[in-house]
């Protein structure tokens, strides 16, 4: 019988949240998964040393590279020397608030970056190889209406974070346009996990809160209370990257789940998993969030977490993917908090 041939995907970005979920599913799916890893001064790999010894047989599935997408050459020759099926850009300096400290920084990895990638493959004249591009809902920046946004809303980034992913996202398409590739964009909407880094708010709000229930922590300093999310969870978002680049053509895609709460209330419903309850007080940044048990205060804000300009609603509209890619979130918002509390208390409780 003849062998069928493994499918190869490279993945930029592997040792973030995104990369290890989509990882973990490629491998599922059979494929031999390259990744790329920057170099850094500790190992970073934590979200993806479980793919070393369990999914994985032999680690004859999974190999990983040192690279980095501001470095055009190691970039060319990573892809010239695996050739992909398919390659995911998910790398990125991926910290809206952070691209406000360092905006060259960010334009040179979260929007060039995309563009050493798809050089690289027109260069390479890699006809068959397909890209998929993190493009992210951070686009959408100062909407006008307050409804769910789809794949016609316009863009309006607020950060050079967003700014940064408009730029990847035309660049997308332009080489679809321009040069026949199968380039596609998926527009993800915020999606979370227990693998989720620290100093986003979801992580921060379950980290702190736990932290505090415990006793290792007095209170937690927040931001932004009232700003709209619509909070995914990025196992189901990795399944769509796949889905996208399974579709028979290249495409722009929107992946939400159509739910929005606010940061306030994803405070007030962790808590109450947490069977902490809170009572608001005070105004504007003196707002501040009371134990009821203890009277003592829990959450205060500061202005250092407050944006220059912030990007007050974003809920998605996911029809499109729903109708043709067959995709779903199949993770409620509240499974989601659940998952990540069980993983934070899991620290503790040994
Ligand atoms: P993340 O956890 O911050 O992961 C980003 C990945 O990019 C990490 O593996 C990081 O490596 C890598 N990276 C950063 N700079 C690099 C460079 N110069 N060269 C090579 N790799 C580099 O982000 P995520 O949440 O998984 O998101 C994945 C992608 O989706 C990002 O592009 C993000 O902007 C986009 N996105 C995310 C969301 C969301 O809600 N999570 C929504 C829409 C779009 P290190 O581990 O070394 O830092
Ligand atoms: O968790 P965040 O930092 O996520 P943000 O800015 O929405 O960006 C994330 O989602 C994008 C998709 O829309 C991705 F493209 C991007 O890579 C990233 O994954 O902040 C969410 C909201 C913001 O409105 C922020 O102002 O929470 C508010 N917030 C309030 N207090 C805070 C804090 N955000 C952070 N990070 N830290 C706070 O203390």
């Amino acid at each position: 019988m003849a062998k069928i041939k493994k499918k190869v995907a490279l993945i930029f970005g592997i040792t973030g949240q995104d990369g290890s979920y989509l990882a973990e599913l490629l491998l599922k799916k059979n494929y031999i998964i390259h990744g790329v890893k920057r170099r850094s001064s500790s190992a970073n790999t934590e979200r993806i040393d479980h793919l070393f010894d369990s999914v994985n047989f032999n680690n004859k599935n999974i190999f990983i590279h040192y690279g980095d997408i501001s470095d055009g050459t190691s970039t060319l020759n990573i892809i010239n020397k695996i050739k992909p099926d398919e390659i995911y850009n998910l790398a990125a300096q991926s910290h809206v608030r952070v691209s406000f400290d360092v905006p060259e920084y960010t334009a040179d990895i979260t929007a060039l970056g995309a563009l050493r990638i798809l050089e690289s493959i027109r260069i390479l004249k890699l006809k068959k190889t397909k890209y998929y591009q993190a493009s992210s809902s951070e686009m959408y920046g100062l909407v006008k209406k307050k409804k769910s946004l789809d794949e016609i809303t316009p863009f309006h980034p607020r950060s050079i974070y967003g700014v940064s992913k408009v730029f990847a996202y035309h660049t997308a398409v332009h080489y679809r346009e321009a040069y026949g590739i199968f380039a596609s964009n998926g527009i993800l909407f915020n999606h979370e996990s227990p693998r989720r880094g620290p100093t986003f708010v979801t992580k921060k709000i379950v980290q702190g809160l736990v932290r505090i229930k415990v006793g290792l922590q007095k209170k937690l300093t927040l931001g932004n209370l009232y700003a709209v999310r619509d909070w995914g969870h990025a196992k189901d978002y990795a399944v769509s990257m796949w889905k996208i680049l399974q579709y028979k053509k290249p495409d722009d895609w929107v992946i939400a789940t159509n739910k929005e709460n606010t940061v306030k209330k994803f405070i007030d419903i962790s808590a109450r998993k947490l069977s902490m309850k809170i009572k608001w007080v005070g105004k504007g940044i003196n707002e501040r969030g009371l134990d009821i048990k203890t009277g003592k205060t829990i959450i205060d804000l500061d202005k250092k977490y407050l944006r220059p300009t912030e990007v007050e609603f974003l809920k998605g509209n996911f029809s499109k993917a729903r109708r043709y890619l067959k995709w779903k979130p199949s993770i409620s918002t509240d499974d989601l908090i659940n998952d990540m509390i069980r993983f934070e208390m899991n620290k503790y409780n040994s």
